[in-house]
C-alpha cells in the first residue's frame, strides 16, 4: 500500500528513515508526496449543519464528552495576542464544507497546500500561471485573512525546465539555471507583492543525517549552498518588507536542527535576508516532547529571527522509523474504539503541550495547520494509504478533544 513514490520522494524518506535510526526518535515527518486531492473521505463527513449538534459521528469523540461544539470561541480571536493561527488550504476546498466556515470563524492565517508551488505557477521560463493562487488570494482578501507564501524553492516542486540546457560548459549551464531561478523568484514576488506576508524562500534544504550539511538537491548539486543566497536575495531585492523563512521539517530533532543551524548562520554571516525559520511541526501524539521544541525556538531566537510554526499536524500513528521506508506501519485505528479514544486523548494533550510553548515565546508569529479538518489530509496517503486524523477539527467540522485542550485548560482531554 505505499504511495506511488517519485525518486525525489524515495530519498526524502530513505533521508528521514536514517535520520531516525540516528537519533533514535520516532518522527512523522514532511516531505512525501501526497497528493490526494479529492477529499479524502473519512467516510464519516455527514452534512453540513450549522455548527451546533456535536462532534457527531465520530470521528473524533475521545471517551470523555466534549463541550457543546456552539461554544467553541474563534481560534483567531483566542489566539491573537500572540499570534496569527490558520490552515494550510487549496481554492477547491475553501467553499466546501465544513472547510468554508472553520476558516472564516477561525483563520487569521492561511497557506497554500499546492497551488502556491513553483510545479503549477511555472510553466515555463518566463510563463506563469497564476489561476489557482489569486483565486486562493482573492478568498483571503474578501474574508479579511493573511497569506503565507510557500514555497519559491523546494526540491520535490520545481519543474524540471528550470534545469534543461548543456551541461558540457558549467559556467555558461550555472549562469542559465541561476537566472531563470531569479527571474523565477522576481516575477512571483512580485506578483504576489502586497497579497502575501511572508515566503517561504527554501523549503528542506537541509540534510537528514550527519553526512552532510545541506540535501543533496538538483540546486544543491549544480550550485551547492549558493542557491539559497540568490532565492533569498531576489526575493527581498522584488519586495522589501515582506518577511522571507527558511522552513524545515523536524526542527525538534537536535541533530537536524544543528545542521539547520549552521545554515542558517552562514546565510547571516554573509548578509543574506533572512527573517525567520518555519517549523513545519509534522509530528505524531508521541514525539516531540515540549522540551524539544522549547529547544528549537529558543535556538532561532538566539540568532534574532522569527519563528513561525508552519505545517503542524499531529498523527495518531507513533510508527517505527522503518514505516517510512514501506515496512513495519501500525494498523489504521477505528473510530469509536478504546484505542482511537486513546489516541484522541494522547493527541489533544500534546497539542495543549505545544501550545503552551508556543504562547510562552513572543517569537512565534504565526502557527498554521496542514489542514482544516479530519476530512481531507495529506497523512492519509503518507507514509502509507491509512486513515489519520491528526487536526483540530473532525470530519464534519466538530471541534476535537485537541480543540478544547488548545483552548480550555480546564478541559479534560
Ligand atoms: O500536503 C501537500 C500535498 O497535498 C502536495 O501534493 C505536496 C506537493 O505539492 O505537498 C504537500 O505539502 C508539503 C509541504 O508543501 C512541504 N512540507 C511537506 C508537506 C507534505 O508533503
Amino acid at each position: 500500500m505505499m504511495p506511488s513514490g517519485k525518486p525525489t520522494d524515495q530519498m526524502n524518506r530513505r533521508g528521514l528513515l536514517l535520520s531516525v535510526a540516528a537519533s533514535g526518535l520516532v518522527a512523522a515527518c514532511g516531505g512525501g508526496g501526497g497528493g490526494s486531492s479529492g477529499g479524502g473521505g473519512g467516510g464519516s463527513s455527514s452534512s453540513s449543519s450549522s455548527s451546533s449538534s456535536s462532534a457527531s459521528s465520530s470521528s473524533s469523540s475521545s471517551s470523555s464528552s466534549l463541550p457543546d461544539p456552539a461554544t467553541a470561541p474563534s481560534l483567531k480571536t483566542q489566539f491573537a495576542s500572540h499570534f496569527k493561527i490558520g490552515f494550510a488550504v487549496d481554492p477547491w476546498l475553501t467553499s466546501q464544507s465544513p472547510t468554508h466556515d472553520l476558516l472564516l470563524k477561525h483563520a487569521s492565517t492561511i497557506t497554500a497546500e499546492s497551488v502556491m508551488k513553483a510545479n503549477p505557477i511555472g510553466v515555463s521560463a518566463g510563463v506563469y500561471d497564476f489561476t489557482q493562487a489569486d483565486a486562493l488570494i482573492a478568498f483571503a482578501q474578501a474574508n479579511g485573512i493573511n497569506v503565507r507564501g510557500h514555497a519559491l524553492v523546494w526540491h520535490q516542486t520545481s519543474p524540471s525546465w528550470f534545469f534543461d540546457g548543456d551541461r558540457s560548459d558549467m559556467t555558461a549551464y550555472k549562469a542559465l539555471v541561476r537566472s531563470r531561478l531569479e527571474t523565477y523568484v522576481t516575477d512571483v514576488v512580485t506578483h504576489f507583492k502586497g497579497k502575501v506576508y511572508c515566503w517561504d524562500v527554501v523549503n528542506e534544504v537541509t540534510s537528514d543525517d550527519a553526512s552532510a550539511t545541506y540535501r543533496n538537491s538538483d540546486w544543491y548539486q549544480i550550485f551547492g549552498s549558493d542557491f539559497i543566497d540568490y532565492a533569498f536575495r531576489a526575493a527581498r531585492a522584488a519586495d522589501p518588507s515582506v518577511k522571507l523563512f527558511i522552513n524545515e521539517y523536524s526542527t525538534e530533532d537536535a541533530a537536524k536542527r544543528g545542521r539547520l543551524m549552521t545554515i542558517v548562520q552562514g546565510m547571516l554571516d554573509r548578509g543574506v535576508p533572512v527573517d525567520g525559520v518555519g517549523h513545519q511541526m509534522h509530528i505524531n501524539t508521541g514525539y516531540p516532547s515540549a522540551a524539544q521544541v522549547e529547544a528549537a525556538l529558543s535556538d532561532v531566537e538566539a540568532k534574532g529571527l522569527i519563528n513561525h510554526v508552519t505545517e503542524m499536524d499531529v498523527s495518531i500513528y507513533n510508527d517505527s522509523g522503518s514505516c517510512y521506508s514501506g515496512t513495519g506501519c501500525l494498523p489504521a485505528l477505528t473510530p469509536g474504539t478504546a484505542a482511537f479514544n486513546t489516541a484522541m486523548t494522547t493527541q489533544a494533550q500534546k497539542y495543549r503541550e505545544l501550545f503552551n510553548v508556543f504562547t510562552a515565546h513572543t517569537s512565534v508569529q504565526a502557527v498554521t495547520m496542514w489542514g482544516v479538518a479530519d476530512n481531507h489530509t495529506w497523512l492519509d496517503n503518507y507514509p502509507v494509504a491509512r486513515k489519520n486524523y491528526p487536526l483540530l477539527f473532525d470530519a464534519a467540522g466538530g471541534p476535537k478533544a485537541a480543540f478544547w485542550a488548545i483552548v480550555d485548560p480546564g478541559f479534560t482531554p
